[in-house]
């Protein structure tokens, strides 16, 4: 008889394991990926023109607002110094066709100053195009966002027309 409620007590562990598995192995971790994609996913969803169609950029706080953008070429990006101190726009790779605020302001954006750049047509859909500031940020390596005040513009498919009311 002792075999047996051995066995018996073998039998109760297991299925005392399989269902510590089912409840702690499954639901926790279900719920914990779920917390790990609203969490630590970098960079942030990209941002939708604002209700006019345009698009913009704040410059404040030590960041770039949004820090990503998704915009269509052809379309105009105006980035706005809203701070108390001087930023800047500046490609993190030249030539790529990013934005450059020193073409318009050559000794960085005063508070109050907006810079308009537009997507380039040439380049192909999800063209990442990233920018930092000269003052408080740093280039990437052109694929990633900079560190500090720095972000990223990605380059979109055409808008739609706008509808006509
Ligand atoms: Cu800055």
């Amino acid at each position: 008889m002792r075999p047996s409620r051995f066995v018996r007590g073998g039998l109760a562990l297991l299925l005392l394991g399989v269902l510590l598995l089912a409840l702690g192995g499954c639901g926790p971790r279900r719920g914990a990926t779920a917390a790990d994609e609203t969490t630590t996913s970098s960079p942030p969803p990209p941002a939708a023109p604002t209700a006019d169609g345009s698009y913009a950029v704040g410059m404040a706080g030590g960041r770039f607002e949004p820090p990503r953008l998704v915009v269509p070429a052809g379309e105009t990006v105006t980035f706005s110094n809203t701070d108390k101190v001087k930023h800047a726009v500046l490609p993190d790779v030249a030539d790529q066709g990013g934005p450059n605020s020193d073409e318009e302001f050559p000794k960085g954006m005063k508070p109050g100053d907006s810079y308009q750049w537009i997507a380039p047509s040439n380049v192909a859909v999800g063209t990442i195009l990233a920018y930092h500031c000269r003052y408080r940020g740093g280039p990437g390596d052109g694929t990633t966002v900079g560190t500090g005040m720095a972000g990223v513009l990605e380059i979109g498919p055409a808008a739609p027309p706008k509808p006509q009311y």
